[in-house]
């Protein structure tokens, strides 16, 4: 159960432990929750990988979502994906396994991974508005090689809830980055989903152990509870 310590912050259920969100410092970061990763014959798809097992992120994502947009947090969506000329993409991760299509290659919802594609952008059900903060970003962290720790910087953000695809890879790769620069990451565990339940469980698992070596983890309920908002 969330308790208001102060007009503009809630404590939040999490572990290791519950922790107090200053809401004007906080931002909500949803990653890369883009039609390339979670429907067929995108990015994701191509690794391999059985997409359907990360639609269980939707409806928590959306209902935090909501909460965020009535109280005027700050959202940040990104994207991973690469400049149609692929300047930005490097030979060693084109190269990478034994993708049915590379990335650049087209494929049903247009050119794999690349920026203005069908596929490059978010699904509907999470569409950014216009006024929230879209990141475009070549790697697996949010932070490399883009503007976001700029934006943060000038919005004062101190605080992130993190959720979206895929925990392991560029939801931990961005907590990583956001620790080391001085962020508090609280993880949204139903939010997040793996094309590999058991890395989904470690990706958290790592993130809250020691302490809470990386941050924290909490779940969709626990926040919207913090956010006042019972529904959801
Ligand atoms: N393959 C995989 O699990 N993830 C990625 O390639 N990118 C993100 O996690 N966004």
């Amino acid at each position: 159960m969330a308790t208001t310590t102060s007009a503009a912050s809630s404590m939040i259920e999490a572990e290791p432990a519950p922790i107090a969100l200053d809401w004007s410092a906080t931002a909500l970061l949803i990653i890369d929750m883009q039609r390339d990763f979670m429907e067929p014959g995108g990015f994701g798809e191509t690794l391999g990988n059985d997409v359907s097992l990360l639609g269980r992120a939707v409806g928590p994502i959306a209902a935090v979502l909501a909460a965020a947009r009535a109280m005027g947090l700050l959202v940040v969506h990104t994207r991973e994906g690469h400049r149609p000329d692929l300047t930005d993409a490097p030979p060693a991760k084109i190269e990478r396994g034994a993708p049915s299509l590379r990335i650049g290659d087209p494929g049903p919802m247009g050119r794999i991974l690349i920026r203005g594609e069908p596929g490059h952008d978010i699904i509907p059900e999470l569409y950014p508005r216009a006024e929230e903060i879209v990141i475009d970003k070549p790697g697996k962290g949010a932070f490399y090689a883009t503007e976001l720790g700029d934006i943060l910087q000038k919005y004062g953000i101190e605080n992130l809830l993190v959720c979206g695809v895929t925990t392991e890879v560029c939801v931990n790769t961005t907590v990583r980055e956001a620790n080391d620069r001085g962020y508090r990451c609280v993880v949204i565990a139903d939010g997040c989903a793996s094309y590999f339940p058991e890395f989904h469980a470690a990706g958290l698992a790592m993130i809250k152990a020691q302490g809470g070596i990386f941050g924290w983890v909490t779940d969709s309920t626990a926040v919207l509870a913090a956010m006042g908002s019972e529904q959801g």
